[in-house]
């Protein structure tokens, strides 16, 4: 099992919900659309865009669950209002990905794309951030189809939406653009401590214009 991580700042104890937010007993669905179907034969998760090499990285599923695994602690915060506490999340650190598929000096953002082109977009730093983890586990059991395996973003200090389910790539990014969400009316970085909701809530340098 994996130690409770250290929060960074702004962050409050593992017990404390954001504003505004209810804890949620269980663990609820949530998403747009249908549970993608799973075909290992056909499954790949993709680097692509900035990297700084040129190159694009290609892993299928056997070679990206070798990829080395680790665990965070995490909340997950829905902006419906409901927060679900303590999961321990187990995969792939982004930070892993960052380090063998490294992004051009110029990139910012990161697009996360998911199954059915659902993405999200990230400002590098929070991609990069120390427990934003690509999951494939939760409390030590695969991810159920219906939250996300193969693979799930979990970003702690965002809203849970910026974390896609069903990933298959991500794109290195030289300047913003909006994911699914984020075009949808909900805020272009979505801090739950700051109730970054909605786009209206944006402030100047927050977000590309809408
Ligand atoms: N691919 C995809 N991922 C998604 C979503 C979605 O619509 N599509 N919804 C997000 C939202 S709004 C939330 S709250 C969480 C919910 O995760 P859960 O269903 O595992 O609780 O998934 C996020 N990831
Ligand atoms: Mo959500």
């Amino acid at each position: 099992m994996g130690q409770p991580v250290e929060r960074e700042s702004g962050e409050a104890a593992a017990s404390e919900l954001p504003p505004g937010q209810r804890l949620q007993r269980g663990w609820p669905v949530t998403h747009y659309g249908p549970v993608p179907k799973f075909r290992p034969e056909r499954w790949e998760f993709r680097v692509f865009g900035g990297t700084a090499d040129g190159e694009k990285r290609c892993w299928n599923h056997e070679e990206f669950t070798a990829l080395p695994y680790a665990t965070v602690v995490a909340d997950l915060h829905c902006v419906t209002k409901f927060s679900m506490l303590g999961a321990e999340w187990g995969g792939v650190p982004a930070r892993t990905v960052l380090e063998i598929a490294p992004p051009a000096a110029d990139v910012t953002h990161v697009m996360v794309w998911a199954e059915y082109g659902f993405s999200s977009n990230l400002r590098l730093e929070d991609f990069a951030a120390e427990r934003t983890i690509f999951a494939t586990h939760k409390d030590g059991e695969l991810l159920t189809a219906e939250h996300g395996f193969p693979v799930r973003l979990v970003v702690p200090h965002l809203y849970a939406w910026k974390g896609p389910k069903w990933v298959r790539g991500v794109e290195y990014m030289t300047a913003d653009r909006r994911g699914f969400w984020e075009e949808r009316g909900y805020h272009n970085i979505g801090d739950p401590w700051k109730e970054q909701r909605y786009s209206y809530q944006e402030g100047p340098g927050d977000g590309p214009e809408l």
